[in-house]
């Protein structure tokens, strides 16, 4: 039976979280505590972002973040929010942000901090003050025992034991696998509370449709050119919106790849492996898709650092594969 889309059954996040926990004797409720703690910070942003130029929260607060860009007001609100929420859960041992350099190490091992949530507050900020699509993407990883406590989160993605995004667009859409398939919910306003709309997605193939910021193909590598080169003579269309969420969920959606390479200015790329790039990995492979860097599977890359930036390449599979048959 085809289960994409429910029209009927009003089934909550906390509600299928809950029912899928079921499904796991000796499974602890802990998923659902530390998941209702990021619906309720996102529900929070969402407001935030929604009325953001008549609360007069655009534009940056003049100083820049550890990855060297300027903060937008909303990038230190929103991680505020979540840091708060999540703060208060006792299973969580670490929260590490895209927003600040060092993570935070809130409990020990033996004092109940089990996972270690790693999040990028909002992502795509610099599109807010043009109303565009942002969104807030989250890792959750079991934290290993022993050894220096902030290098135990610094596992490969294939570890994530959750990940997810919050997109605030037209809708406040949350996408959200726990290794058992990608679901995707819709934040009914009226009520409060983020509704199932759609069960173990899979990714579309045959769509022949690139993301990728083509201003900079003079400083892509010679195999990203010869991509584009081929794309151009066979058909592709091309959609850009430049904040990683929004594009990627239109490829979940729709199909497509998405690439943020290396360029000669940023040899390893922009986006960072282990808050942007892992998490969107897991739900697209959960979705039957394919995620590659620097040429091999991107959830196989053994971190080196909180804010390590990889390259990406990611989306459907026959798409992912139409790309890499350039590189060799
Ligand atoms: P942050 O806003 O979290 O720093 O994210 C980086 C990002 O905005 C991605 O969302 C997007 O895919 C990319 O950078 C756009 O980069 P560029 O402007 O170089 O195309």
């Amino acid at each position: 039976m085809e289960k994409r889309w429910t029209q009927d059954n009003l089934t909550s996040l906390q509600s299928n979280i809950l029912a899928e926990e079921q499904k796991y004797p000796g499974a602890t409720g802990e998923f659902s505590w530390i998941l209702s703690a990021i619906a309720l910070a996102t529900k929070a942003i969402g407001n935030k972002v929604r009325c953001a130029r008549i609360q007069d929260v655009l534009g940056d607060v003049g100083n820049t973040n550890v990855q060297g860009e300027m903060q937008q007001k909303l990038d230190v609100i929103a991680n505020e929010i979540i840091l708060r929420c999540l703060g208060d859960r006792e299973n969580i041992g670490i929260l590490a942000s895209e927003e600040n350099e060092t993570p935070f190490l809130l409990r020990s091992s033996e004092d109940g901090g089990k996972y270690a949530v790693l999040f990028d507050p909002l992502d795509g900020s610099s599109n807010l003050d043009s109303s565009v699509g942002v969104g807030t993407i989250f890792s959750v990883l079991r934290l290993s025992e022993g050894g220096p406590r902030e290098d135990a989160m610094l596992q490969s993605g294939s570890n994530q034991v959750a990940a997810g995004y919050v997109l605030y667009g037209s809708s406040t859409v949350l996408v959200l696998t726990t290794g058992n398939g990608v679901d995707m919910f819709v934040l009914d306003q009226s009520i409060g509370s983020f509704v199932l709309v759609a069960k173990e997605l899979q990714i579309p193939t045959g769509n022949k449709t690139y993301s990728i910021n083509e201003a900079y193909t003079a400083r892509f590598s010679d195999g990203v050119q010869r991509f584009l080169g081929w794309a151009h003579q066979n058909n592709y269309s091309s959609r850009y919106i430049g904040s990683m969420v929004a594009d990627v969920h239109r490829i979940l959606l729709k199909g497509g790849v998405f690439l943020y390479p290396p360029t000669i200015d940023k040899p390893e790329g922009k986006l960072r492996l282990m808050y942007e790039a892992n998490p969107m990995a897991m739900i697209i492979e959960q979705a039957g898709g394919k995620a590659f860097a620097l040429g091999k599977r991107l959830l196989d890359i053994e971190p080196d650092g909180l804010h390590q930036r990889i390259s990406v390449v990611l989306g459907s599979s026959d798409q992912v594969d139409a790309v890499l048959s350039h590189f060799s």
